[in-house]
C-alpha cells in the first residue's frame, strides 16, 4: 500500500463467492470495501434512464440528482425484470439496449451498478407480484425447470454482454430475489419455503456461474426491514452464495416509526455483515415523494451515517406520486444539497477516485 494512493485499492487478498470471479468484478469488491471507511455512497435507480418529465431517448445524458445537486450519483441501480421472457424492453419501459449504454456510461465514468430483477411469474406468467406459489415448479426436478433454466440463459446473455468499449467486462452488484421476507413477490415469505428459496439462489447461482460463465457479478441478498435476526437469516443461502448483504428499508409510516426502524435495522444489519466480514448497503430506500423538507439530512443521514454501509440507493423517479429523489423545484432539493456537501455522502465525483 505505501507508495500508492489511498484511494488505490487491491483485490489480491479478496475471496469471493464465485471462486472464478474475474478481475472486474474482484476489484469492485475492493472497492466497495473501501467506501465505509470514508462514509457511505449515493446511489439512485434508473438515474440516467428517466426522471421527473424526462425520458433518455438515447441522445442525452442526464440525471434529475445532478441537476438538483451538480453531481451524479456514485451507485446506479438497473433492473432487468422481463429480460427472462426476452422482451426488448424491461417491464418499466426501459429499453435493454438503452441500458447497457447506460452501465457502459456509469462505469466508465467510475460509478458501481448494481442490477434487479422483477421476473414475471414463471407458473402464472402475471407479473413478479403475483404470489401464486412457483419456486417448486422451477427448481431441479421440476416441471417448469427447463423454462427457467432458458430465463437464466437470457440474464446470462444480458450480463456476459455488459463490456466497456475495449471489451472488457463491467463488474455488477447483482440483487436478484429480494425482498424475500415479505409475501408480495412469488418467491417472498409464505409463497414457498425457506429451503426452497435457498435451492432457488443455489440453483440460480450455480447456473449464472458454471453453466452459462458468468464471472462479473457479485451477489447481493437484501431483505425488507425485518424484526430480528432470525427473520433476516431464515432465506439466507449460505455465505458460500452471496458476497454482499442488503435490506430495502422505505419510509411508510411516521417519521419517529421510520428512525427507529433504520436504526434497529442497519444495527442488526451491521452487526451481520461484520460477523460474516462481508460488505452491507441499504440497497433500496426513500419517501415516496420526498415530502419531508429537511428529510435528506435530518431523517436519513442523522440515522444511517455511522452504521458502516457502503451504500444507500432510492428508488426511481417514475411518476409524480411515485418518486424517491429529488429534482429541479422539488421540496427537499436545498436540502439535498446540503446533503451532498456532507463529507462522508459520496456522489460520483468521490467514488469515482476509489479504484
Ligand atoms: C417498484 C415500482 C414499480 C416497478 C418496480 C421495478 O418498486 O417502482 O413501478 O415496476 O419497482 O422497477
Amino acid at each position: 500500500m505505501s507508495c500508492k494512493s489511498s484511494f488505490e485499492v487491491s483485490s489480491r487478498k479478496l475471496s469471493l463467492s464465485d471462486k472464478e470471479a474475474d478481475n472486474s468484478a474482484k476489484l469492485l469488491m475492493a472497492r466497495i470495501q473501501e467506501i465505509p471507511k470514508m462514509g457511505y455512497a449515493f446511489g439512485h435507480q434508473d438515474a440516467t434512464a428517466y426522471g421527473m418529465g424526462w425520458k433518455n431517448d438515447g441522445s442525452l445524458y442526464k440525471s434529475d440528482v445532478a441537476e438538483v445537486s451538480g453531481d451524479f450519483p456514485g451507485i446506479y441501480g438497473f433492473e432487468i425484470g422481463h429480460i427472462e421472457l426476452g422482451h426488448q424492453q424491461n417491464l418499466d419501459s426501459v429499453n435493454f439496449d438503452l441500458m447497457t449504454k447506460l452501465i457502459q456510461k456509469a462505469h466508465k465514468t467510475g460509478g458501481i451498478v448494481t442490477i434487479s430483477w422483477h421476473p414475471n411469474n414463471p407458473v402464472t406468467k402475471k407479473s413478479a407480484w403475483d404470489p401464486s406459489p412457483a419456486v417448486s415448479e422451477i427448481l431441479e426436478g421440476g416441471i417448469l425447470h427447463p423454462k427457467y433454466q432458458a430465463w437464466i440463459a437470457r440474464v446470462a446473455d444480458f450480463m456476459n454482454g455488459l463490456k466497456t468499449k475495449k471489451g472488457k467486462p463491467i463488474p455488477i452488484v447483482f440483487r436478484p430475489f429480494h425482498e424475500m421476507n415479505g409475501s408480495w413477490f412469488w418467491w417472498g415469505h409464505g409463497n414457498c419455503t425457506p429451503e426452497e428459496f435457498q435451492l432457488l439462489w443455489q440453483q440460480t447461482y450455480a447456473l449464472l456461474t458454471n453453466t452459462y460463465k458468468v464471472h462479473n457479478l457479485l451477489y447481493c441478498y437484501s431483505s425488507d426491514a425485518v424484526k430480528n435476526r432470525e427473520e433476516y437469516l431464515r432465506f439466507y443461502p449460505g455465505d458460500a452464495y452471496v458476497d454482499i448483504l442488503g435490506m430495502d428499508l422505505y419510509h411508510k409510516e411516521s417519521t419517529e416509526a421510520y428512525e427507529e426502524l433504520l436504526q434497529e435495522n442497519l444495527s442488526l444489519l451491521a452487526t451481520i455483515g461484520k460477523e460474516k466480514g462481508k460488505p452491507y448497503a441499504m440497497t433500496e430506500g426513500g419517501l415516496n415523494r420526498v415530502t419531508v423538507e429537511n428529510w435528506w439530512t435530518d431523517v436519513l443521514d442523522k440515522n444511517i451515517a455511522d452504521k458502516g454501509i457502503a451504500w444507500a440507493l432510492f428508488w426511481r423517479n417514475a411518476w409524480p406520486n411515485h418518486y424517491f429523489g429529488p429534482f429541479k423545484g422539488q421540496k427537499s432539493s436545498e436540502n439535498f444539497r446540503k446533503f451532498k456537501a456532507l463529507d462522508h455522502v459520496l456522489f460520483l465525483s468521490e467514488v469515482k477516485k476509489i479504484r
